[in-house]
Order: structure tokens, then C-alpha cells, then sequence
């Protein structure tokens, strides 16, 4: 059995009760004003604002801390076409007769469809990559648990880091998207879990009008 080995809780702050909650009413402030775009300008984003971010993201909590993620970082233009060439083959089939009737007009309000130009023109596609287990220096798997929610917050977490850098995100779910696998070299036992597109905003951006639910609709205080 291996030991336990323990230190003291060092990085922790702790604030009085008024400055929490100024920084809890600026906190929602900040991140509501993230919004899901579309349209992304060609602008080039410093590569080390991307680094840091997934730095942040991979500092997520996870299952025995397994940290069953992998980043795979796309700037090159030949690689984001290749992704954007896989993208719309699966999504063409998605829209034109994968998706059941009721998944169509959910997703009317967004007025997506097969085309994906950003996936070229952003700056940065993070794919996301979750490891369904992990392999030693020996070649043995090592088990890895909550794999889903792991990658989940791992992922909340980039994008709140994006957001907080300034810049906008997509996130996109090519179905399926085991052709990610392929271009990216990455070994089976990852699941693409996402594309994280990143980067600045069109000059005219529009995004879709839709609202959150509300305090008493997402929550139960008991
Ligand atoms: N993956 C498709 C369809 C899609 C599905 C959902 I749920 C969305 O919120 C948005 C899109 C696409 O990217 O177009």
C-alpha cells in the first residue's frame, strides 16, 4: 500500500465576510458576460495566453487526481482545415438525416448548420481528449475514475480561464469524432470530448437572444 504524505494548505486565502461577498457579486458579473460565438475573427492570440489557460484547466480537480485529460492544441492552418474537412463530413450527415426532428428545432434558435468556417479561421481549436485509462512507463494500464465529470470541470475551467483573458469560445461537438483521433495522433483509449474554439470575436458578431434560468429555477436551498 502506498503512504499518505501530507502539507499544509499554503495557497489558501480567505477574505473577510464583506469582501467575499463583493467578490462573489463580481464574480457572476464577469462570467455572465461569457457568450457562446460563432463568428471569430482571424485576429492571432499570443500563444502564451493559450498555454496558461490550459496550465489553469489542468489544475481541475479529478477522480484520485488521475487528471484524465489531454489538450491537443491546433494552430496550424493545415491541421484546422484537415479538422474542419472531418467536422463537416460528420456534420452533413448530422443535419441531413442523422438528427431526429425534435434536435433540429432545438437547435433552430441557433441557426447552426453544417458549415463550419470558424473551425479555419479562429485562431486556436483546443481538442479536448478524455483518457479512459491511463498507461505507466511499462506499458500498464492504470485505472482512471469519474472520467466524464474529471474532463467536465477541466473543461468549465478553460473556458472561465478564456473568458477571463477576453477572449470568446465555442464549444463544438462534431459527431461523432473519432476522426480527431486520426489527426491528432492520439491513442484509442482517448474519447474526443470536445473542440474548444478560441479566439477574438468577428468585428460584427452577432450572438442569439436567449436568457439563463434563474436563481429559483436552477437552485433549492434547504
Ligand atoms: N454538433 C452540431 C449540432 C449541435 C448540437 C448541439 I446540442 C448544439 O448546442 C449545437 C450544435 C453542430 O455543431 O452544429
Amino acid at each position: 500500500m502506498k503512504s499518505s504524505s501530507f502539507e499544509p494548505l499554503s495557497g489558501y486565502r480567505s477574505y473577510p465576510e464583506a469582501e467575499m461577498q463583493q467578490r462573489a457579486l463580481e464574480f457572476h458579473r464577469h462570467i455572465k458576460r461569457r457568450r457562446t460565438v460563432r463568428d471569430f475573427s482571424p485576429r492571432a492570440v499570443p500563444h502564451d495566453v493559450i498555454e496558461n489557460c490550459v496550465r489553469a484547466a489542468a489544475t481541475a480537480p479529478s477522480g484520485a487526481n488521475r487528471q484524465p485529460w489531454h489538450f491537443a492544441v491546433v494552430s496550424d492552418p493545415k491541421i484546422k482545415r484537415q479538422i474542419r474537412i472531418g467536422a463537416e463530413k460528420e456534420e452533413a450527415d448530422f443535419y441531413g438525416w442523422r438528427a431526429p426532428e425534435d434536435w433540429l428545432e432545438a437547435l433552430e434558435p441557433f441557426a447552426t448548420n453544417e458549415h463550419k468556417p470558424f473551425l479555419e479561421i479562429a485562431p486556436y481549436l483546443i481538442v479536448i481528449f478524455a483518457q479512459m485509462h491511463g498507461v505507466d512507463e511499462d506499458g500498464n494500464k492504470i485505472k482512471h475514475y469519474y472520467v466524464n465529470e474529471s474532463v467536465g470541470i477541466a473543461t468549465g475551467i478553460l473556458i472561465t480561464a478564456l473568458h477571463d483573458a477576453g477572449l470568446v469560445t465555442l464549444t463544438h461537438t462534431p459527431s461523432p469524432m473519432r476522426f480527431l483521433n486520426d489527426l491528432l495522433d492520439r491513442p484509442r483509449y482517448e474519447r474526443p470530448f470536445l473542440v474548444l474554439v478560441a479566439g477574438h470575436p468577428g468585428e460584427s458578431a452577432q450572438v442569439p437572444k436567449i436568457s439563463k434560468k434563474t436563481l429559483e429555477e436552477v437552485a433549492t436551498f434547504f
